[in-house]
């Protein structure tokens, strides 16, 4: 009898202590605390190295590094600290230095003569957030030619030099190919559909521009890199590096500050379309290190709607005039959808660059504290707010504050573990999707997700205070 229950009572202290270490462990990855204690391991490792190395001068915990135990929040505080010396290095300044080399690279803004003072806006908030100090040239785009005020105006707010283009006609029309019947249908449909922008003529243009013809005018021949800045948009914390010479060291040809949900309505045949392309056409231009995953959970059975937000990007102008980029691009211009559906030049640059790019090839901008209607990226620390004197708030923080946003899904399918700040919930993922596996089909009701109030709904959600 006694045997028993001292067997007994051991077996139930074994089962609940590795409950424990179980049900812990799970927490603290789930908690990013294996993250705290890899580098806490990897710390007292170089300190025991140096210690071993160099045994006569002394080495301690306080002036090799400034660890502490399994907590997460010092990647928050240590990451300042390593900014700062750089500042006292004079990293920050190394655009006023007169022998500062800017790189091969513009701001490139298509817009309206209507739009001059929000495009003054935008100007306003990228040169005294950045542009200032480095002085970058601007290139502005318009299909019809931009009046002398607007040159004016624009002139005298741009720290860089200023061009200005009036887009050639065969960048800004119909192909001979479209049925103007069936382009006109689309539009009376989705005007019914009540499809943002779905009965304009002129987005449709706009977007086939961005997708195919912005990165061949003649001005920006001689252009590695372009950063494109819409009208209305705000820079709400300082950018006190070069983000192009970013690009060229690290070898990107795409940055991105925001990923979200496409319109379903406006796509339902890009996916296929692109399929046709990479799988029947040109296997060879598929990536190795491919981020398909970004777009597609299910082995591109469907689009997930996530998508690089493309009124603000960074990327390699090489990239688009490539040989594979352009072919890309005539065969959707083939399709039609941009006319017949309502492809948007987002949607379509997060294809190619999901197919054709190596995920380090692409990057995401963090703490922009980018703002475009009606969505802002805030950062989440404060230690990161006040470094670059933002003026967002951490509550309206879109990518990882919303359950639309695409960030989490981004660094879930290139496999890079979210920011210990991050919250670990799910977000809206193609499993939980709502219109998945939808055909096109000519009365398709299905309520559609409205961008303009999703700030005051409920699908707005503060993960963090
Ligand atoms: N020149 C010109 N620019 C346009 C036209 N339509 C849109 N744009 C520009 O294209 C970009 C995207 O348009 P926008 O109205 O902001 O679309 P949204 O961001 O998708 O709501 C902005 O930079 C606009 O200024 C147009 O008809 N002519
Ligand atoms: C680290 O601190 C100890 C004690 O304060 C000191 O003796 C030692 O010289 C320091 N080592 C270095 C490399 O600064
Ligand atoms: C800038 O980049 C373009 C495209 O790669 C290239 O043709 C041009 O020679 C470059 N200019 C300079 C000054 O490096
Ligand atoms: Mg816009």
């Amino acid at each position: 009898m006694v045997r028993w229950d001292k067997r007994r009572t051991r077996i139930v202290l074994i089962s609940i202590l590795s409950s424990i270490i179980i049900f812990s462990s799970i927490i603290a990855v789930r908690n990013n605390h294996h993250k705290a204690a890899i580098e806490y391991l990897d710390k007292i490792t170089r300190l025991k190295v140096l210690q071993t190395l160099y045994p006569d001068q002394y080495f301690n915990k306080d002036n090799y590094t400034d660890f502490q135990f399994l907590d997460p929040s010092t990647f928050n505080i240590i990451r300042p600290k390593l900014d700062e010396e750089q500042k006292e290095n004079g990293n920050d300044n190394e655009a006023q230095s007169p022998e500062y080399e800017r790189e091969n690279a513009s701001f490139f803004s298509l817009v309206r003569n209507e739009e001059l003072h929000l495009m003054l806006q935008s100007i306003n908030y990228v040169e005294e957030r950045f542009n200032k100090k480095y002085n970058y040239p601007w290139i502005f785009a318009n299909n019809v030619p931009f009046s002398d005020t607007f040159k004016k105006e624009v002139s005298n707010l741009v720290s860089g030099k200023t061009t200005f283009v009036t887009i050639p006609k065969e960048y800004w029309s119909y192909p001979e190919s479209i049925d103007q019947l069936r382009a006109a249908e689309t539009r009376e449909r989705m005007i019914k559909e009540n499809v943002k922008y779905g009965g304009s003529e002129s987005y449709r243009h706009m977007c086939r521009f961005n997708s195919g013809f912005f990165y061949k005018l003649k001005e920006l021949q001689n252009l590695k890199y372009y950063w494109r800045v819409e009208p209305d948009i705000k820079f709400t914390c300082d950018i006190n590096y070069d983000p192009f010479k970013f690009m060229r060291e690290h070898k990107k040809k795409y940055g991105f500050t925001m990923a979200l949900h496409e319109l379903h309505r406006t796509v339902y045949g890009l996916l296929e379309a692109t399929k046709e392309f990479f799988h029947e056409k040109h296997p060879d231009y598929i990536a190795k290190d491919n981020t398909i995953g970004f777009i597609t959970m299910d082995n591109e059975e469907t689009f997930n709607m996530c998508h690089f937000w493309s009124n603000f990007e960074i990327g390699d102008l090489d990239f688009l005039r490539s040989k594979q980029y352009e072919e890309y691009f005539q065969h959707l211009d083939s399709k039609g959808g941009f006319f017949y559906e309502r492809w948007g030049d987002a949607p379509i640059h997060t294809f190619a660059v999901a197919y054709m790019l190596n995920k380090e090839e692409l990057h995401y901008f963090d703490n922009t504290g980018y703002y475009h209607v009606p969505h802002t990226q805030c950062p989440k620390t404060t230690e990161k707010r006040e470094e670059l004197r933002c003026i967002c708030s951490p509550g309206k923080d879109y990518n990882w504050g919303n359950r639309d946003s695409c960030l989490p899904h981004y660094y879930d399918s290139i496999g890079e573990p979210r920011p210990a700040f991050a919250p670990r919930k799910n977000y809206i993922t193609e499993k939980e999707h709502p219109f998945k596996k939808r055909e096109l089909e000519q009365d398709d009701t299905i309520e559609e997700r409205d961008f303009d109030d999703e700030e005051d709904n409920d699908d707005y959600e503060d993960f963090t205070e």
